[in-house]
């Protein structure tokens, strides 16, 4: 199909036409990319930053890794390219992420295609031509058939609303934009909020710089050994002849890895066997503790034993017991928020120069112009982290301003939480496509599988559409209410809601508390999208083309 355009390549605002418009240059919107190429669409991608891997182009933090193995973290779609690269970790860090991103960028050509340091601001559907009307940061506007959203689930950093912030005299730095050149702590006394993934991971390296590094915890979190270590190029090898079948067993899962879990309660099995399991999960390192019984994130009571074992293990760690005690998580059940993967987190807290303050029932009431003040004292530093998170899932979705038929407003329609229909359409949208939107598996699987499907369903739709000469595409508001009641009614029968996650919007005041992703896992999530491709695209409106689309 075609595309068309007016403007100058040089920063100029530009106007053109296209078949689809895609919004953000991470994983998911260079693999749109490619597979629209290779159909014969014509596509721009939009984005942010001022290069390719989303996530990992924004998260350079020290200590930045991935915690699904890298081998596993990789796509699938061509046998090429993952012959070509080789990981050298089993957890790759994020400068290796972001070199094959950047890799995969070049090897596919898809720069000449990508749109850098711009951002889209507002969507609008016009529904006489039937289709999107886009405008850009630069002033540029765009008209395309189909718009995509690839904006991430963890991609709008979010700093809290603290008093005086912006009064601080010295640096800081939000963990998801972090400065490019990097940072040198040395010597510094420094102050990280937050004990959340990124803090887990950033806080050993910092404190090896620092001259001080004070920590400021709410929430404490469940953190599993990485257990990180070179891959060995046998295990490389292997992996790489049997690849086709690892990443198609992969797809059937429920988290988009293979997992070899023992199909035993843990509330069947004596002290010992139990703790002997449960040391050899933690000794193997990363989520594997949790395949050694099958229910260990199914009940409270099974639940309760795994974090038993997983407080032991800092109090083993941990040397003084007051701040072991702070640091054992207990009033959540283990894997309700993100489990954490680390590499000598607890042990950095038996150093001279780190200390923990537990803020949970002494929140920050100011940000001052040297430091942290609570209730209970205030705190000098050179520099200020915020390891404080994301607007997840929503964020940057609702950054957009867009507008579906009559001009209807989506942040409004989600004011109440997000409502889609398989977390792919919005009713009232059509033609718009959200890659890992709420109510897809999405941030409970391996990313890369969610967005390789999402894409690939996507793709086929738009193919589906030229050529049965169908001008547009939307969930009808019954599939997307029975979708949305569906996905809450699995997400009720788990034990995630128990716990102030990102998942729920618990960790951005005022946003809806509704669990976002879905629980369904990636395996059946798929067959249910396939199922709805064959049956002709069931629980969506297919609008006639008025003419013929123009076709490759
Ligand atoms: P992103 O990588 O977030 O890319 C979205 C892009 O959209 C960004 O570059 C952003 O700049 C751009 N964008 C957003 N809004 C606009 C706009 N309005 N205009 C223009 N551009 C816009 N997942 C895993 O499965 N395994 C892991 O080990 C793992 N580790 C992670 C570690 C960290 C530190 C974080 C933050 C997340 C991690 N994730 C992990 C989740 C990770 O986000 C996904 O795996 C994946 O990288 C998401 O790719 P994406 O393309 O969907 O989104
Ligand atoms: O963010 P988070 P993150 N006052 O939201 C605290 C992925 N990821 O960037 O728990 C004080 O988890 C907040 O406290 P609480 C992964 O999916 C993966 O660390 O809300 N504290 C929490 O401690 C992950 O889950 C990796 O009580 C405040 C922290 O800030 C997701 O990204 C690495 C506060 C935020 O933790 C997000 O992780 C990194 C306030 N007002 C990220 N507001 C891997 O290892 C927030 N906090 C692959």
């Amino acid at each position: 199909m075609s595309a068309t355009a007016q403007g100058n390549g040089a920063g100029g605002a530009s106007s053109a036409s296209f078949d689809a418009v895609i919004v953000g240059a991470g994983f998911a919107g260079m693999y749109q990319l490619h597979r629209l190429r290779g159909a014969g669409f014509s596509a721009r991608v939009i984005e942010a930053g001022d290069g390719v891997g989303g996530t990992w182009y924004w998260n350079r933090y020290p200590g930045a890794r991935c915690d699904v193995e890298s081998l596993d973290y990789q796509y699938s779609f061509s046998d090429d390219l993952q012959r070509e690269w080789d990981w050298t970790e089993r957890y790759a860090t994020q400068p290796e992420i972001l070199k094959y991103a950047n890799h995969v960028a070049d090897r596919f050509d898809l720069r000449r295609d990508i749109q850098f340091e711009t951002r889209v601001n507002t969507a609008t559907f016009d529904e006489q031509a039937n289709r999107w009307d886009i405008t850009t940061s630069r002033g540029d506007r765009y008209s395309a058939r189909f718009f995509i959203m690839a904006t991430g689930c963890l991609s709008a950093a979010r700093v809290p609303d603290f008093k005086g912030v912006e009064t601080f005299k010295g640096d800081t730095y939000h963990t998801g934009q972090w400065p490019h050149e990097g940072v040198d702590f040395t010597g510094k006394r420094v102050g990280i909020i937050g004990t959340g993934s990124s803090a887990i991971q950033s806080i050993p390296i910092i404190a090896q710089q620092a001259a001080h590094l004070t920590v400021f915890q709410r929430t404490p979190n469940y953190s599993l050994p990485a257990n990180n270590e070179s891959l060995t190029s046998e295990k490389i090898s292997v992996y790489k002849q049997n690849f086709a079948e690892i990443k198609q067993t992969a797809r059937e899962t429920a988290s988009g890895i293979i997992t070899n879990p023992r199909d035993i309660s843990v509330l069947q099995a004596g002290p010992d066997e139990r703790r002997t399991l449960f040391e050899e999960g933690w000794h193997e390192g990363g989520f594997h503790l949790l395949e050694k019984f099958n229910d260990l994130v199914a009940t409270n009571a099974a639940n309760e034993t795994v974090a038993e074992f997983v407080r032991q293990k800092i109090r083993e760690v941990v040397k003084d017991p007051q701040t072991a005690e702070l640091l054992c998580p207990k009033d959540y059940p283990l894997g309700t928020k993100r489990i954490c993967i680390d590499t000598n987190y607890f042990e950095t807290f038996n150093r001279d120069n780190v200390t923990l303050v537990n803020i949970k029932d002494a929140p920050i009431e100011e940000i001052t112009p040297t430091g942290v003040r609570n209730k209970d004292g205030s705190w000098e530093f050179d520099a200020i982290v915020f390891a404080t998170g994301f607007d997840a899932m929503t964020g940057a979705i609702l950054g957009v301003d867009i507008k579906g038929r009559g001009g209807a407003s989506l942040r409004e329609k989600w004011a109440a939480g997000p409502r889609t229909y398989l977390g792919l359409s919005v009713a009232d949208y059509p033609n718009m496509f959200l890659i890992t939107g709420p109510g897809s598996p999405s941030v409970l699987s391996n990313m890369i599988v969610s967005i390789e499907q999402h894409v690939d369903w996507i793709t086929g739709c738009m193919d589906y559409m030229r050529t049965n000469n169908l001008a547009t595409i939307e969930a009808t508001k019954p599939a997307e209410d029975a979708w949305v009641d569906h996905v809450n009614e699995l997400a009720n029968m788990t034990l995630y809601p128990q716990a102030n996650s990102w998942y729920l919007g618990a960790n951005v005041p005022g946003k809806p508390r509704v669990f976002m992703p879905y629980v369904g896992g990636v395996g059946a999530y798929r067959i249910k999208c396939d199922e709805v491709a064959a049956k002709g695209y069931e629980g969506f409106t297919l609008g006639a083309a008025e003419r013929e689309l123009a076709t490759v």
